[in-house]
């Protein structure tokens, strides 16, 4: 059928290069197939691997038929390393088609999931890996028919340097990202805090809200807020879904590993902060989403600034239990 409608479009175009006047109506077309898909082309940047909330975005990501996720590179620290998990996480849920980028590697810090990719390397992956992650970025955003939805979910030092070898990007994607915090800080009703993908890389976050391209975050005044409990949480503890199953590996070995929270796999999760980013692409009504002019301080700050760059930033809930429900049944169906 797509390819039968391709001819007649190949048709169509030689019929019109060789006749001086296009006389279309002489010519009979079929009406045009439905395009393979019309989901939204997608681009995770990730820094999977330090907080378990990225392996939730990226099955949450994976389960969601509007979205066709083309690649997944890991951004900031040691991106070989982050990259193992996502390939190795991508091939627990069967989605070998989605090409794995390794993004600029900073350092060799540790990466709490680490032990969960000790028998797995990237040449194991079966899909497409490519060596240079943010080149594999911006040939996917130049090349896509569709504006590609572009979701950062870390700090965001590919984004920078994607922007510097090829600002054209900025015309052709979208952000959505987890970032900031404008409002509110780490705690409910709390003053602001430097949210750590800003704080990590304050000049590349700048860098990333100032691209003259649509930029919608889901910051801590809203992300910050996010954690599956109660029957809510039982449904992904009880799921035998081979990447819920990975992820809930992953998120035991995670809890062993880190101090800087606590984290109880048998109860709930932990706040899911990206697992937002994620549902904004498909269904932002579950929050209220503002217009707000920001300013990206060099300590880490995203603060409201007249003046500043004009984004949108999900500020508030409608319906922040519907939400939390909606996401344990979309991550297990
Ligand atoms: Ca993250």
């Amino acid at each position: 059928m797509i390819m039968r409608s391709s001819i007649l479009a190949c048709l169509l175009i030689t019929i019109l290069a060789s006749c001086g006047s296009p006389e279309v109506s002489e010519v009979e077309v079929e009406a045009p197939a439905q395009p393979a898909s019309k989901k939204i082309p997608v681009i995770l940047d990730t820094d999977i691997g330090t907080d378990i909330d990225d392996t939730w975005a990226l099955a949450l990501l994976l389960s969601l038929p509007e979205l066709d996720l083309k690649l997944v590179v890991s951004d900031h620290g040691d991106t070989v390393m982050r990259a193992r998990i996502a390939a190795k996480l991508l091939e627990a849920a069967g989605r070998t088609d989605v090409a794995v980028g390794v993004g600029k590697k900073l350092s060799d810090a540790f990466v709490p999931q680490s032990s969960w990719v000790d028998d797995y390397t990237l040449e194991q992956y079966p899909g497409t890996v490519h060596e240079d992650g943010i080149g594999a970025m911006i040939d996917l955003i130049m090349n896509s028919e569709e504006p590609v939805t572009l979701i950062p979910i870390g700090p965001v030092p590919n984004i920078k340097e994607a922007l510097e070898r090829e600002p054209r990007i900025a015309e052709k994607a979208r952000i959505v990202s987890m970032s900031g915090s404008v409002d509110e800080g780490y705690g409910e009703g709390s003053e602001p805090d430097p949210e750590y993908n800003v704080k990590e890389d304050a000049l590349a976050t700048r860098a990333m809200y100032e691209a003259p391209w649509d930029v919608l975050i889901a910051p801590l005044d809203t992300a910050g807020r996010v954690q599956l409990k109660g029957a809510d949480y039982q449904k992904i503890l009880q799921s035998q879904k081979p990447v819920i199953k990975a992820l809930i590996e992953n998120y035991r070995i995670w809890a062993q590993n880190i101090d800087w929270t606590q984290a109880d796999p048998d109860t709930a999760s932990s706040t899911l902060f990206d697992a937002l980013a994620v549902t904004l692409v498909t269904s932002p009504e579950f929050c209220v989403i503002e217009e707000v002019q920001i300013e990206v301080t060099d300590d880490g700050f995203t603060r409201r600034e007249e003046g500043g760059k004009t984004i949108r930033a999900a500020l508030g809930w409608n319906d922040k239990a519907g939400f939390e429900t909606w996401l344990a049944d979309q991550l297990t169906k």
